[in-house]
């Protein structure tokens, strides 16, 4: 092969996002680093890549590899993988869950007339939250029931004893499970220092063991600090309900103030979009030449004021910098998680300003405006002054015109709604479908990117694959953003799909992939898939359900903790990439066929996404058949395709990528 083709096959096997194909063109043409690059340059170490280095103590590190098999403590492979793994669990889990304490600590503030710019917006979830909780709710004002539940809800933080609240919420035979087997989470952060504690060095050195805790650590996530944190921003600014919008570069103006939004939390970007109706703030953006301000975001940040607002998404994880090298973004307003470094670095080739405004999270050589919730206005307005006044710098300006629709908002309660109407709100006719065999089973695909792998191509293989073979998807995080690019969270993108689900989707008016917000939103689909458990006909556990779980490209710590609460709640779950267990082979049998035994459903790594796609077909269809369902068939549904008015948008004859 040529040198020239050479690079252009290379190029090409970077991502399948056309947009960022062309920006990764221009960050080469201008020598400037992004993450795709250093990817390229920095090749990741093979021991610790697969978990066999120990570095918890100073004795080390002791990599175990070749004929070295024990540390120098004597620690065995299994138990330093086991170790690292669990360690993984606990920083994922501590992100997630400090997220959650966050937003009950705002809501406390909101109640108590701390924080003025921010209210209760959705009582009726507030007082269905208060339930969960033991808050007593009648005849009392929502400002109280919201002091009660905020308290509460910091409790369960530091609960020492007993069980958190919500565990409840899970189907009763899947609260004995972990009864039985002693992983029912106590509190939130009780759960993350015991991890860390059974993890130093002379402590907990039975793989087994270490494992068990690291499940109840990542239930305590799962169950505990992002379920709270989902519910509590559903109070503060809204249950989502289905919103259309738009994502890919194509999102970025001209002629406006760009303000990208990049992080997770969703305190200070609500407010920032609301600050940008602003007149005020409007005319001043005019006064320096613009039209107007353009708000657009990336990762889980983007996803929340997505769903609640309508605001676009520009990309997911690794399209951060490359933002920057459009020129057009004059601040973008970094929070929490998921924020490279490497952003102030490519910045400073361009005008654009880097905010940090997290008090956890500062990075060298950003601004920093740090975020406080009781001026949470004034702030939100500061920082978008800063953008206008930063508007006239421009330099060059180079924005891919790629743009494609989306519908996204699908939270638990729209799904019980839109199923039944307001009179019968209700998970029968999902289950009714699936027990007819019309759709197949249902599958949550989420997570990150990975530079590692073809950017979005992991995500949109298995979501293309599941939806043909007629299995429902909801998604969240990275994969979302993956699936709004490419089109596939529109209601008229019936082409990948199987005749079973295309029906369903056609008849309910909803696209076969639905979009269910952000990482730590990822309780919502726990939420459905206990109340389809426990709606009867598909068993009594979560582990019953055809259902499957994919994370393509992960690559943070959260998604080891999301990954493994699944497992935990009984859905079999498959990671892509490359295993971070691989060093040992007991591990790797503890996590499959073990927990499999224990727990009804396996943790795999499976870098092969053809294969890991063929074992949930077949693990779907295993369950179906345990359910005594009909057997599916994809040619039962066949004839459905003839009348259907969806078939009139086709990403393959229209370009996927073309609507502006
Ligand atoms: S943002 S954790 S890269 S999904 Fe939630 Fe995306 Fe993964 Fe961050």
């Amino acid at each position: 092969m040529s040198e020239e083709k050479e690079t252009k096959a290379k190029k090409k096997s970077t991502s399948i996002d056309p947009a960022v194909l062309e920006m990764m063109e221009k960050a080469e043409a201008e020598g400037i680093s992004t993450a795709f690059s250093r990817a390229d340059e920095t090749k990741p170490c093979p021991i610790g890549h697969e978990g066999s280095c120990c570095k918890h103590c100073h004795m080390g590190p002791c990599r175990l590899t070749g004929k070295t098999t024990v540390g120098i403590c004597g620690a065995t492979k299994e138990t330093v993988v086991a170790r690292n793994l669990a360690r993984m669990t606990a920083a994922g889990a501590a992100a997630h869950s400090d997220h959650g304490r966050g937003m009950a600590m705002t809501l406390l503030a909101a109640a108590e007339g701390e924080a003025p710019d921010y209210q209760v917006k959705d009582e009726k979830k507030l007082r269905v939250v208060a339930h969960y909780l033991d808050v007593p709710e009648q005849g009392r004002s929502k400002e109280e029931v919201a002091v009660d539940v905020a308290k509460v809800a910091l409790a369960e933080f530091g609960r020492q004893e007993g069980e958190l609240l919500y565990v409840r919420r899970a189907p009763a035979k899947r609260q004995e499970i972990w009864r039985k087997l002693g992983i029912v989470p106590r509190g939130i952060d009780r759960e993350i220092v015991e991890t860390l504690h059974r993890t130093h060095v002379g402590n907990d050195q039975d793989a087994e063991h270490i494992l068990d805790h690291a499940m109840r650590n990542a239930l305590a996530d799962g169950w505990g600090g992002s379920m709270l944190s989902t519910d509590i921003s559903d109070i503060i600014f809204g249950t989502p309900g289905p919103v259309a919008a738009s994502a890919n570069f194509g999102t970025l103006r001209e002629d406006e103030v760009n303000v990208v939004i990049h992080g997770h939390e969703p305190t200070l970007s609500e407010l920032i979009v609301a600050a940008a109706d602003d007149p005020e703030i409007v005319e001043y953006a005019k006064s320096k030449g613009a039209k107007g301000i353009n708000l657009t975001g990336i990762c889980c940040t983007a996803n929340e004021i997505l769903m609640r607002q309508g605001v676009p998404l520009l990309g997911n994880f690794l399209s951060q910098e490359l933002a920057v090298l459009t020129g057009a973004v004059d601040a973008m307003v970094v929070d929490i998680q998921c924020i490279f470094q490497g952003l102030v670095e490519v910045a400073e080739n361009y005008h654009t300003k880097i905010i940090t405004t997290s008090a956890k999270a500062k990075i060298t050589g950003a601004m920093h405006i740090e975020f406080h919730e009781d001026r949470a206005m004034e702030i939100a307005k500061q920082i978008l002054c800063t953008a206008i006044d930063n508007y006239p710098n421009r330099g060059k300006v180079y924005i891919p015109d790629v743009q494609d629709r989306l519908v996204a908002g699908f939270s638990h309660e729209y799904i019980s709604y839109m199923l039944g109407g307001s009179l019968r709100e209700s998970f029968r006719p999902l289950n009714d479908a699936i027990m007819m065999g019309r759709i197949r089973g249902a599958a949550g695909v989420v997570g990150c990117n990975n530079p590692r792998t073809t950017h979005d191509d992991p995500h949109l293989y298995v979501v293309k694959e599941l939806i043909k073979n007629d299995v429902l998807v909801v998604t969240t995080g990275c994969n979302a953003i993956a699936c709004a690019k490419q089109g596939l969270l529109t209601p008229e993108v019936m082409d990948h799909c199987g005749a079973g689900l295309r029906e369903i989707c056609q008849t309910i008016g909803i696209p076969p992939v639905l979009h269910m917000g952000s990482c730590v939103d990822n309780t919502r689909i726990l939420t459905v898939i206990s109340q389809s458990a426990t709606e009867g006909g598909l068993g009594e556990d979560i582990s019953d359900l055809p259902v499957a779980g994919f994370a393509p490209e992960w690559m943070s710590e959260k998604a080891i903790s999301i990954g493994m609460y699944f497992v935990a709640s009984g859905v079999t779950t498959w990671m892509g990439g490359t295993s971070p267990v691989a060093g040992s082979e007991e591990v790797v049998r503890i996590i499959s066929e073990g927990w499999k035994q224990k727990v009804g459903a396996a943790y795999y790594f499976e870098p092969d996404t053809e294969k890991a796609v063929k074992e949930a077909l077949e693990h779907i269809d295993a369950k179906r058949k345990a359910l005594k369902l009909e057997e599916y068939s994809p040619k039962k549904y066949a004839q459905s395709k003839t009348y259907l008015p969806g078939d009139y948008f086709a990403p393959e004859k229209h370009g996927a990528y073309s609507l502006k």
